[in-house]
Formats: C-alpha cells, structure tokens, sequence
C-alpha cells in the first residue's frame, strides 16, 4: 500500500502534515510481512548498527547511544491544557508552548530518512477492549520492534478508523547533504528529547529518542499514558501489571494482575515456574493490562501487548528458563555484549563468559573472571532488553488472545523495598487495596533512569504508575475508587494484595544477594497463598496492616534453611518501620495531591495509624 491508497481521509490527512513538517526523502507504509521485516533488518545489519547472531537463529544485536539507553522521565510530559490536569507527578509544559517547541524540531528533522507508516493494533484483532494506532518514525529499529511488539501492518487497517491514535516517532537527526549514520545509533541530545503526550488529543509526539518506551510509542505513551486517559473518560482501567494464569493441583484456574515499578519482577513473575509441585503459572502478558468489566461483573483483562520487551541482566536458565526460551529466536537484543562465537551475554546470565567480549558500548575487553562485573563496568547495560514474539513463550497461556480477556480474581502491588514492608499482606477491602496501591514504594532502577547515581533510591511509584499516569494522580487514585464502588456485585472484585520479594539483611552473608527470600519460582509459594484467600480459605490472621499468612501457612517445603530463618522476620508486621511509614505518607506523600485526595484514602491512613498505635 502506498501513502494515496490510505482510505480514511483523517489518518491519510494527518500522515500528509507530518511529511510536510518532517520533510523525510520518501514515505513507506508498512504491511508487516516477514519479507519486509527481513529487509528492513538486512538495511541495519549492512549499515553496521545490527549484528547477526550466530547462535541465535533470525535474532540480531543492537547497541544504542550511551545517552540513550532507557525511557527519560525528565523529559517525558503530559501536555494538558490545564497544568492541573496532568497533577503533581508529571511534568507539564503549556501544550501550545510544547507544540511550538516541538514543531522547531520536527521542522525538517527526516531529511535522508524514510518516515514509516505503522498501522498497529494493542489488544488482539477485533477484540472489543483493543484500539488502534498509527505510529509515524524515522527509525528501522522501531519499526522491526513494533513488528513484535504489537499487531502491525496490512491486516490492522480494517479496524483504524477516526478513533486513531496519532503517534509521531523521530529519532531527531536529520542527515543532511548525504551524511549518514555509519552504523551509529541515532539520537538527539537529551535536552533535545521531548516524549510528550497530549491527553485531550489523544495524541502522542516523540523527538530525540530511539530507545524503548520513548519510541516504541504503542507501549508506554499510547497504552499507558493515553489509555489511562481514555480509560479514566469511560470507566475502565489501563494498568502497568502482568497477567497471569495460576492453576491448583486441582486443576482449577484464576487469574492474577500484579504491577511492579520497572525492572522490579513483572517478567519474571509472569513467566514463573513454581518450586511447589502440582502449582502451574502459564503467562497472558508481562508488561500492560487493560482491565474492564463483563457482562457476568467480573474484571476481564486483556495483554494491549503482542511481545516482550524485557530486562536481560538477571535473566538466568534459573531465574527465568521461560524468558530465555522466548528470546531464543526471532529476537532483537539491545545493549547486551557480544561473545566470540556470535552470542549475546549479560550479568546475571548464569555461566561465566569466555574469552573476549564486545560490550554494550562497542569495547572489546576480556570477560571478567566471574560472572558480576563491577558496577558501572557492566558488559550489558542494566536495562538491556530482549524483543521476542510471546507466541514464542513456552508458558504463554491458550487463552492469552481471547478477545474477550480473563476475569482477574486478584490484583498485586509490589515493589523493591529492602525493609519495613512484608513478603505478602492482603487488603481488608477494594478501598484498603487502592490505599495499598496508593503507598507502592521501590528503590529506583536502571530501567527508569538513564542516571546511574540514582538507582537505589527509594521513591512513591504509585500503583507503578508514577511515569505512566496520564493525568493528575489524585483523580487516577478517586477513579480506582469510582470502579470499585460502580462493580454490579461488590463480591466479585478482585481481591488486593501487597508483595515484596526483596526485603533485604546485608549482615546476613548465607544470603544470595543480601535478598531474605529467594523469590523468583519460589514466589509460587506466595501464590498458592493468594489463591486459596481468592477461595476464602481460613489460611489468614488480621493485624494492623492487613490480613497476613496464619503460621505454617505459607508452603515451605524445600525451602533452604537459611530461608526457612529469614521467614519468620519478613511474615510480621514492623510497627515502628510502619509508623515511619504512615508518617512520611502523612508529610511527604499525599499532601502532594491536594484537594485531590480521595478522602477515602485519607480515611486509610488514619485508620491505619490508629491500628499501629493500639
Ligand atoms: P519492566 O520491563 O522494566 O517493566 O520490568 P519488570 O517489572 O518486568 O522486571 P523483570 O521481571 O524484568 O525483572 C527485573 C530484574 O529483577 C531482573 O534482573 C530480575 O532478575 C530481577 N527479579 C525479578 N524477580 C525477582 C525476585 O523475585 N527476586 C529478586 N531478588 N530479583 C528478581
Ligand atoms: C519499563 O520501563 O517499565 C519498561 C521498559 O517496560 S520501556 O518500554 O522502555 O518503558
Ligand atoms: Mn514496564
């Protein structure tokens, strides 16, 4: 198809004002064929910015620019007509200033490039929860990503219609007078990037970034920031959370949503393989969920999503078999190292490397003799990801494209909080879990900065949705209430919970890592948990934060030793660390939002500090 055979006069009108702006040497609508993937790869290998890997089939190695390497908040915004609207945790610029700024930019900005038309779909093909895009980029790289990512090409078209949203991708490096990028990844500088969404428009306009998140503009921008507009405009949820499908040694089946902040476990859990047997976890999707009621009353959630973009460091035939087994073939590496004999290697991979290795930045250096290097001289970068098909999953559910989705029976918060918050607690109500997701805290990770000095740092990630959130965060946390209160049966909510795998006792040196609980398939055993409360099961005793394992209910056979002693410490509820708690909420926390807090959540709070002190 070429740009004139484009049928709908919007789509074709807005591709036509972007060619003006932009300026590209031709225009090319994409049909998603593999015989188009292949010769768009073939392009980047012979311009030296991706590398074959020998040993694995059809998959490729690329390395971005240093300045380039994950999604950058600061210069991520939610361009709302009212500042208001976007609320205390996004940044905001004037959306006529913003447009103004960008437009400069754009202005001629694919000189030498070809501007791809991507027609995408997040949500399986005629499912009445999934939307359609089109993404406009400059970039081969987004676009072989955007193959795996979501549904793209010729067979999306007949579900676009004016409802689109609008996408403008450019990497914003125009080559000018024949220049060429010479295998070098192309990028602006990060004062120049701008990833900026326009909630009224539903529109999404990215500069200066090829990486991720920033770029792959159906993934956070679209089914994250603009969907949790649309789904605050019609009463549904677009939520950072896995899904998975959990199965008893009875063969029964329920359906479990979890949002973690970046790199802080979705993947994996997802993907997990239990160590208790009889259990079975089989994975709907890793990354975004789009939740909405059914008929019945029940929450169904759909995957927006078609592939993984997941975090390669940690990623072991131990910790996460299923993850290495997608992203054995048909897979993008970005930023990982590159072995003599033509294979990808990361920190945490599980084996040694040998011999020399090429490293994320293009060096060529010996392996070190263990399998960690030190930090800041990683031969991955932390947040190197994979791109694999999830068809490809060796766990990927049968159900995982039912157009109708799953119907969820519990939702989990998470986060990496080395101390105070316990293996699992579960919430009194819908509005105590809104509360819960409310307080979600994590150390920061490498996959939310591009600043190494701030990995480690404690911050409130919201429901881990700080960087995703579309509009004010106070009316994000009133309309979780609102869904809630509208449920036909109040009875078939899902249940809450709040878990933490990564309680942490340095002093401790028997411990991997310093982590108290082993996690990865051994968060199976949480899971078994949370199954039988979904049932009811009197497996539970009430304290001042929640509902808690009763003793002995929490599975620990086959458990080490080590941990069996650890358990005990991270299973009881800290009533100093969580007056602390209460108290920096109390300070730091919500008085960010305003007139904006639901009073409900308010109400939490006090309750809770009246429970601490009893
Ligand atoms: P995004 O794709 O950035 O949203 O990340 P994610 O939430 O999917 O995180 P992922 O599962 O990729 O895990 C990120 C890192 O955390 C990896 O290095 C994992 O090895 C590590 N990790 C995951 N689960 C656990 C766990 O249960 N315990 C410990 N200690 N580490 C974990
Ligand atoms: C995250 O940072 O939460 C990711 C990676 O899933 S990115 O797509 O770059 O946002
Ligand atoms: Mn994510």
């Amino acid at each position: 198809m070429t740009l004139d055979q484009i049928k709908n006069p919007k789509i074709k009108a807005w591709i036509e004002e972007c060619k003006a702006m932009c300026e590209p040497d031709d225009v090319y609508v994409c049909d998603g064929s593999k015989e188009e993937y292949d010769r768009l790869m073939k392009k980047c290998v012979e311009s030296g910015l991706a590398t074959p890997l020998a040993k694995k089939p059809n998959s490729f190695l690329f390395r971005s620019d240093p300045s380039d390497v994950a999604r950058v908040e600061k210069r991520t915004f939610i361009s709302s007509v009212k500042q208001d609207d976007a609320g205390p945790t996004n940044n905001w610029i004037d959306p006529k200033e913003l447009k103004a700024t960008m437009k400069g930019l754009y202005k001629g900005c694919m000189h030498g490039r070809t501007m791809y038309v991507i027609p995408f779909c997040m949500g399986p093909l005629g499912s009445p929860i999934s939307k359609c895009g089109v993404e406009l980029t400059d970039s081969e790289y987004v676009v072989l990503n955007m193959d795996i990512m979501t549904r793209a090409g010729e067979k999306v078209w007949q579900y676009l219609d004016d409802n689109f949203v609008p996408c403008l991708h450019s990497v914003g490096k125009p080559l000018n007078n024949g220049a060429k990028d010479n295998g070098v990844w192309a990028c602006a500088p990060v004062e120049q990037k701008y990833i900026s969404q326009f909630p009224e428009e539903h529109l999404v306009w990215s500069y200066g970034s090829g990486y991720g998140g920033n770029a792959l503009l159906g993934k956070k921008c679209f089914a994250l920031r603009i969907a949790s507009v649309i789904a605050h405009e019609e009463g549904w949820l677009a939520e950072h959370m896995l899904i998975l499908k959990l199965t008893n040694p009875q063969g029964e089946v329920k359906y479990v949503t979890g949002a973690f902040p970046s790199a802080c476990g979705k993947t994996n859990l997802a993907m997990l393989i239990p160590t208790i047997p009889g259990w079975k976890v089989e994975t709907i999707g890793d990354d975004i969920a789009w939740m909405k009621f059914g008929e019945d009353g029940r929450l169904y959630a759909i995957n927006p999503e078609a592939g993984f973009f997941g975090v390669a460091p940690g990623t072991s035939a131990e910790s996460n078999k299923n993850a290495l087994v997608s992203a054995s073939e048909n897979t993008i590496f970005t930023n990982c190292a590159l072995t003599e004999d033509g294979d990808v290697w990361w920190e945490g991979i599980g084996y040694p490397a040998k011999g020399k290795l090429v490293d994320w930045k293009g060096n060529t250096r010996d392996a070190f003799p263990k399998d960690k290097a030190p930090k800041g001289e990683e031969m991955a970068h932390p947040n190197a990801r994979f791109t694999a098909p999830a068809k490809q999953c060796p766990c990927i559910a049968k159900e995982w494209e039912d157009p109708k989705g799953v119907p969820i029976s519990a939702i989990l918060f998470g986060g990496r909080r080395p101390s105070t918050v316990p293996l699992v607690h579960q919430a009194r109500s819908w509005n105590h879990g809104v509360f819960l997701g409310s307080i979600v805290g994590s150390e920061i990770t490498a996959a939310s900065t591009i600043n190494a000095a701030e990995v480690g740092k404690i911050r409130r990630d919201p429901f881990a949705i700080l960087p995703f959130c579309g509009y004010n965060m106070g009316d994000y946390f009133q309309h979780w209430i609102n869904v809630g209160a509208s449920a036909k049966d109040q009875d078939k909510l899902p249940k809450i919970f709040y878990v933490n795998w990564f309680r942490k006792d340095e002093n401790n040196a028997e411990l991997p890592g310093g982590f108290m609980w082993p996690g990865y398939g051994d968060n199976s055993r949480v899971l078994a948990w949370i199954f039988d409360r979904c049932d009811g099961k009197d497996n539970a005793v009430e304290t001042p934060i929640g509902f808690m394992p009763k003793d002995g209910a929490i599975n620990t056979d086959g458990l080490a030793d080590y941990y069996k002693k650890t358990l005990p410490e991270i299973l009881k509820v800290d009533v100093e660390g969580w007056k602390k708690e209460v108290k920096d909420i109390r300070e730091n926390h919500y008085p960010k939002f305003g007139s904006h807090l639901p009073k409900e959540l308010s109400a939490c709070l006090d309750d809770l500090e009246a429970r601490l002190s009893k």
